[in-house]
């Protein structure tokens, strides 16, 4: 059964691949599952419609025959352990490659999130110059702890996994910042993933949306 996906009908990130549907497409990708992606707009997202697929409006969801899930984690994890290819065969490694895709959520995800806030919705009040430079010291706390795991390693844990897929798409979120080229060893792992065919075909087939809608009439 071909899944279906949602995605921004038009990405305020302008096709740089940092909407959560591209680590969705990014995992399908890697899997070699085929998929189909629904295009929402932000007014439609808010709809009844998609608010029955996705609680909190947002996107992307997964559909796939009477199943219909939302949130990345969860997503990806469903492919995952549906498919060959993301998450290792033994069952220790299996639970540690899990284990990294909830580091990379729960962990490393909100401070950068919590950056991209201060930066994007909270400039222009009269406390964020103060208050910048500790949202960008919890995010490089959590760079070094994460820099020192992964010293000279390729991938987190043996081999490329799920885990790896969440992290780098998280980091991403943080190649603007310049922050992560102070840790050469993350800016290298991010790299490593983005080098990978699958995500280079999950990351076009996001930008093609983007540029499709931007030169149409
Ligand atoms: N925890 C959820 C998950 O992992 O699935 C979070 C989903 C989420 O944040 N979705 C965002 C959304 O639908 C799109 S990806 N937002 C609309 C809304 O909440 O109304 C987040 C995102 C948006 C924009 C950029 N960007 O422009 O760079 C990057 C990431």
């Amino acid at each position: 059964m071909i899944p279906t996906i949602t995605a921004f009908e038009r990405s305020p990130d302008g096709g740089q691949g940092l909407a959560r549907d591209t680590r969705v497409r990014w995992a399908l990708e890697e899997v070699g599952q085929p998929y189909q992606v629904r295009l929402v707009s932000f007014k439609a997202m808010k709809e009844p419609e998609h608010l029955e697929l996705h609680p909190f409006g947002q996107i992307p969801t997964y559909e796939e025959g009477d199943l219909a899930l939302f949130e990345t984690g969860s997503i990806v994890l469903h492919i995952a352990q549906n498919h060959k290819g993301l998450l290792p065969v033994d069952a220790n490694a299996r639970a540690r490659a899990i284990t990294w895709m909830f580091a990379a959520l729960n962990t490393v995800e909100p401070p950068i999130l919590e950056l991209a806030n201060a930066k994007l919705l909270e400039s222009d009040r009269s406390w964020s110059k103060e208050r910048l430079p500790l949202v960008m010291d919890r995010v490089r706390t959590r760079l070094r702890e994460l820099a020192s795991r992964l010293g000279d390693a390729d991938w987190l844990d043996s081999s490329f996994s799920a885990g790896d897929l969440m992290m780098v798409h998280v980091l991403q979120r943080l190649k603007s910042s310049g922050m992560l080229d102070e840790f050469p060893n993350l800016a290298a792992y991010v790299a490593r993933g983005e080098a990978r065919p699958a995500y280079k075909r999950a990351f076009n087939a996001q930008l093609a949306v983007f540029t499709a809608t931007s030169t149409a009439p």
